[in-house]
């Protein structure tokens, strides 16, 4: 700004200061306009091209599922029609494992201990504080919009729910830290199931009053006990568990690890190359997932009122953290605009809303942040794998909800003491999901059971799951990617100290990427660049 702070100047010479300041401004913003040429107009279509793409995709996703509705296709048809958006989660998921692996250890060798140690103490009191707050938002909206008001008459479904010890599936939990078999630990989960072993006891009858059969007989009955099995579905925790580790100490190999670090460091520029192709396909993708799902989504006209109520609120619960708390905590603590680096941040979060799932989302979500922010990719490398395992603010702001909204339909009232088992159990299991098998519906009923809450009735909110589910994961990979930001901003001294191990070859695609960044500026020298446009009027 053109502003006087200056000696004795009278109001009205400032005014005029003003007035020629907003002048000047305007004749540089025409000059601008006017310098506009095709290949500026072509730089910014080709710098958004991806956003603009993804938008026009979820446009005509949305358009084309509600068009199609009135059809009714069968279950078949809906399969074949949703297959380019199965692909796209194919495509995805193909990647999340390597890119797992090479960056934590990448992330971590570039590191030496202490940065590291230091790094990871702030994700960690971050994905606390947030975890927390998301937590808090969840109960205060249930219990301020109270949507479950008036019983259980409305809703119709129950099935049954399998049971879960929680003391098994916390043992999971460390089991999965620790896989026995790494390659194993890419495709399978240690599960407890249970089984029936019979057990004889013997027993000596000595009984003289009923005249019974004196003598020792043996008596067979049944024991539930538990039995160590598997399914299949990759164990996060395990393989963070391990590249950590390995990470950390081929660090701190000096030249003997050297080979080990260009290998993942090459590995996982490879990957990110592959992101860059498959991005492309992203919105066609995108497309099929959100109009095929609409096509399969059951009539939501039916929906009873207060499942429509349980809906609005975790609505707005999820908006709260999602579009005031994480963005007001990015801006209180790096003072940069959260609009900006959430616009980055855009085309990570539509694949969140299409897929439903962090995981899938995670190679995105790193394309975005590395180039769109341009948040350092040691951070990003060590942050982004372990947030998208053990950090999702969506769930554990969901879990607390839900729990409250089934108390209150069985017209239960919750006391504080519940209320914060409630708050406590929904944080372990956001935290431990992806260490416990099968858990969306594992970690719910482990947070009813903590509080003698029916578990069956997580049928009655089974019906809106696939839809809330995509703005929890969209509210987690947020959670994430602000975290990521905000670590980078916290740890920008140590960062420039240490730029060595495993950088120096990192900055490619980003230079690549700079020479869009030119933006045309009102200035006389240039007038060769507008000759061969035609906006110069
Ligand atoms: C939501 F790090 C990775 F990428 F390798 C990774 C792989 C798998 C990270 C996590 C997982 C994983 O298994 N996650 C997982 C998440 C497993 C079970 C449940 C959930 C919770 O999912 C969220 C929810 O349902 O609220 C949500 N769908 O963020 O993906």
């Amino acid at each position: 700004m053109t502003q006087s702070n200056g000696e004795n100047q009278v109001p009205r010479d400032r005014f005029q200061l003003l007035r020629q300041g907003i002048q000047n401004r305007s004749n540089r913003a025409k000059k601008r306009v006017q310098n506009i040429t095709k290949d500026d107009v072509k730089g910014f279509l080709t710098r958004n091209a991806f956003v603009l793409l993804t938008i026009v995709a979820v446009t005509v996703g949305i358009i084309l599922g509600f068009g199609l509705r009135p059809y009714k296709m069968s279950y078949r048809e809906v399969v074949y029609f949703s297959f380019p958006g199965e692909l796209l989660m194919r495509m995805l998921q193909m990647l999340v494992l390597p890119l797992l692996v090479s960056s934590l250890i990448t992330g971590m060798a570039a590191l030496d201990s202490r940065a590291s140690g230091k790094m990871g103490a702030r994700a960690v009191v971050y994905y606390m504080t947030t975890t927390v707050i998301a937590v808090f938002i969840g109960i205060v909206m249930v219990l301020i919009i109270h949507p479950g008001k008036g019983g259980k008459d409305e809703f119709t479904r129950r099935d049954k729910i399998e049971q879960v010890s929680p003391a098994d599936a916390f043992l999971d939990l460390i089991r999965n830290m620790f896989p026995p078999n790494i390659v194993q630990a890419c495709t399978q989960q240690f599960k407890t199931t249970y089984g029936k072993r019979v057990v004889h006891v013997r027993v000596t009858v000595n009984d003289s009053f009923f005249n019974l059969t004196n003598g020792t007989h043996v008596l067979s009955r049944e024991e539930v006990i538990p039995v160590l099995g598997t399914v299949n579905s990759i164990n996060a925790l395990g393989l963070v568990v391990f590249s950590m580790g390995f990470g950390l100490i081929i660090g701190s190999m000096k030249e003997q690890g050297q080979p080990l670090r260009d290998f993942f460091d090459c590995l996982n520029e490879a990957i990110m190359r592959l992101v860059a192709i498959i991005m492309w396909y992203a919105p066609v993708g995108i497309m099929f997932l959100i109009a095929g799902k609409i096509v399969e989504m059951d009539d939501i006209t039916q929906m009873g009122s207060q499942l429509a109520m349980y809906t609005i609120t975790v609505i707005v619960g999820l908006s709260i953290h999602a579009l005031v708390v994480l963005p007001t905590l990015y801006f209180l603590v790096t003072r940069k605009n959260p609009v900006v680096f959430i616009g980055g941040l855009l085309q990570a979060l539509i694949t969140a809303i299409g897929t439903s799932s962090s995981s899938a989302t995670l190679p995105i979500t790193f394309k975005c942040l590395e180039e769109n922010n341009g948040i350092d990719k040691r951070v990003t490398r060590f942050v982004l794998p372990v947030g998208a395992t053990i950090n999702m603010d969506g769930t554990a702001l969901y879990e607390a909800l839900a729990a409250i909204f089934i108390a209150q339909v069985n017209n239960m009232e919750m006391n504080f003491g519940q209320i914060l088992t409630i708050s406590i159990t929904a944080t372990a299991a956001s935290i431990g999901a992806a260490g416990i098998p099968q858990a969306g519906l594992v970690t719910m009923v482990i947070v009813l059971t903590s509080v003698g809450l029916p578990t069956d009735d997580i049928t009655l909110i089974i019906a809106v799951d696939w839809f809330l589910d995509r703005l929890r994961t969209t509210t987690n990979v947020l959670g994430d990617s602000i975290g990521a930001g905000i670590v980078a901003h916290l740890s920008r001294h140590e960062l420039e100290g240490t730029g060595t191990d495993g950088q120096t070859d990192n900055s490619v695609v980003e230079e690549k990427d700079k020479t869009y960044q030119l933006i045309p500026i009102n200035n006389e020298h240039d007038n060769d660049k507008t000759a061969d446009g035609d906006s110069n009027m």
